[in-house]
């Protein structure tokens, strides 16, 4: 198979409700979509859901564009692809900028499977029919207005939650959460807000009473050892997001013992592949995972959806329904969730209509090269 146009498309979408982590708040999200056309005319998607700012990663919406139109599309444009697992391969001289490199690999993925119509997920090597969402809610002016907000995902069937906690917002929230909802399965991800001090860890070990499922991403990325020694002094277990860019970070993560936990982003480590690739170690060194979202468009969320449906993924995945933070999806139908749950498409590819309509009316930029 071979590559034969792709389409860059810049998209804006405003959040339903405003979105704050320990490092920034969020009104509106800009993705950029990958479309892709094989050499048998079968199109294939993937989203590249990079944050505007590098708050999360230092990838930005500005600098994926720059690589994918400069360096990404000239790599994979005409070149024969066996499978899509060798796509990774074809983008091996660009450091980094693994936000960009994933929508190329996913939209692969999508394409591939579609023309052998086969679902995405079975083409992965999903085995489940159904995946287990979780919520992700972030940083509230008040505690009432957290209360408030978890309330409604619970009366929407949601019973897994993830906080969004920091420095001096942590015990509290918390406390206020459990003490309302004593059997919710809750979580809280600091974002790599916490330094590697005594106080610090002091907070984050007085997380310990609460009962809850893992601590995501205390500290730095890098700060490999300081996730180590709070790992060693909690009962609760530590889940890495922003220290797993690579798999060798992940083996690294894991000869340390710096967690227990391994929340897998397709976006964050490059793709698709390496996202399987991910599984399979931790996997193998028992390490459950999970999938973790960035607020993804349709598209980029149903490929989430079919990655977690791999039988490693135990743990409530990121991949809530769209309508948590859109009021109209970019793919028919919409990622939606019954009871806190997803259904897995079953039809080839993502299993879903790209609304191509609504995709131009929200586009802001566009990018076309063939060959
Ligand atoms: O750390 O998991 C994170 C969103 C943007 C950047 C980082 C993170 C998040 C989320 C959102 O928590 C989860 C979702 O997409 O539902
Ligand atoms: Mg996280």
């Amino acid at each position: 198979m071979k590559i034969t146009h792709v389409t860059l498309h810049r998209v804006r979408l405003p959040l339903i409700h405003s979105f704050q982590t320990s490092s920034h708040r969020k009104n509106h999200l800009e993705h950029i979509l990958v479309e892709l056309t094989g050499d048998d005319g079968v199109a294939g998607w993937g989203e590249i859901a990079c944050p505007s700012d590098p708050f999360y990663a230092p990838d930005t919406v500005e600098t994926s564009w720059l690589i994918a139109t400069r360096y990404l599309v000239p790599a994979l444009l005409d070149e024969e692809i066996a499978h899509p697992r060798e796509v990774p391969a074809l983008f091996r001289r660009v450091r980094g900028h693994r936000f960009a490199v994933a929508g190329f690999d996913a939209a692969v993925w999508a394409l591939w499977a579609r023309s052998r119509g086969i679902p995405l997920a079975q083409a992965l090597g999903g085995t489940r029919a159904t995946v287990t969402a979780g919520v992700s809610l972030g940083i509230e002016p008040t505690i009432d207005d957290l209360l408030e907000q978890v309330s409604r995902q619970v009366e929407a069937g949601y019973r897994r939650v993830k906080l969004k906690i920091a420095p001096g917002w942590d015990r509290e929230p918390v406390a206020a959460v459990r003490a309302a909802f004593p059997e919710l399965t809750l979580q809280v991800d600091a974002n790599g807000a916490y330094l590697d001090e005594p106080a610090h860890h002091e907070a984050l070990r007085g997380l310990d009473r609460y009962g809850l499922a893992m601590i995501e991403q205390p500290f730095a990325p890098r700060a490999l050892l300081a996730s180590a020694a709070l790992q060693a002094a909690t009962d609760t277990a530590v889940c890495l997001d922003e220290s797993i860019d690579t798999l060798d970070d992940l083996r690294t993560a894991i000869a340390l013992k710096a967690g227990r936990i391994l929340n897998i982003k397709a976006s964050r480590m490059g793709g698709l592949t390496p996202a399987v690739a991910a599984h399979d170690v931790a996997r193998d060194a028992g390490w459950p995972v999970w999938c973790g979202g960035m607020h993804e468009f349709g598209v980029g969320r149903l490929a989430n959806v079919a990655l977690s449906s791999l039988p490693g993924f135990t743990l409530p995945s990121d991949v809530s329904g769209s309508d948590k933070y859109y009021a109209r999806d970019l793919v028919v139908p919409p990622v939606s969730a019954d009871a806190g749950v997803v259904a897995v498409p079953a039809g080839p590819g993502l299993g879903a209509r790209v609304d191509e309509e609504f995709v131009a009316g929200c586009r802001t930029e566009v990018f076309t090269s063939s060959n």
